[in-house]
């Protein structure tokens, strides 16, 4: 039977970061793979932003970015695309938590949907707190707004910008 695409997609905000063997050709792969999976298009995506690590010093800079997909994979199946692009980059789930990464794909934001199970919370539990995942979400929609939780420019306003360039 042919394979019929599902009828609508949804806005998916997906969230970039690395800091391992060459983090711009890192993004750069992830941002080609997004668009192979299916039932899914890469819509648009940002900048690269070059942050100081939130976690352990002695690791190297991040760059972060975002990037916006059309989706109509439900939300579980998107998780497992991401972690099939994330292990194909060679991504070691065994280091230490907060630990440098080859790649990291976090879905930030599915439509306007509240996902709270085990294995998946969106919006992403920590996208208030963190200005490398603002930032760069802000720059594909300046008047976003977090499900349940309000602007995302108030959220960077709090935070602030320190340690964060736009390259
Ligand atoms: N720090 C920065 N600056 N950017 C990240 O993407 C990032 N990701 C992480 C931890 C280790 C928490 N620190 C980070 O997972």
């Amino acid at each position: 039977m042919r394979h019929e695409k599902p009828p609508y997609a949804t806005e998916c905000y997906i969230g970039l970061g690395s800091n391992l063997d060459n983090p711009a050709a890192r993004l750069d792969a992830a941002l080609v793979a997004l668009d192979t999976i299916p039932d899914t298009n890469l819509v648009r995506h940002s900048s690269y932003y070059r942050s100081k690590p939130l976690g352990p010093s002695g690791q190297p800079d991040y760059l972060n970015a975002a990037a916006l997909l059309a989706c109509s994979l439900p939300a579980p199946q998107l998780l497992r695309q991401l972690q099939d692009i994330e292990n194909h980059q060679g991504r070691v789930r065994n280091g230490p938590r907060w630990g440098p990464r080859t790649l990291d794909l976090d879905i930030l934001l599915y439509g306007n949907e509240i996902i709270d199970e085990p294995e998946l919370v969106v919006p992403h539990p920590q996208i208030k707190y963190r200005n490398f995942v603002l930032m760069p979400l802000l720059e594909l929609a300046p008047g976003l707004d977090l499900p349940g939780l309000g602007r995302a420019a108030e959220w960077l306003a709090r935070v602030g910008t320190a340690g964060i360039t736009k390259l």
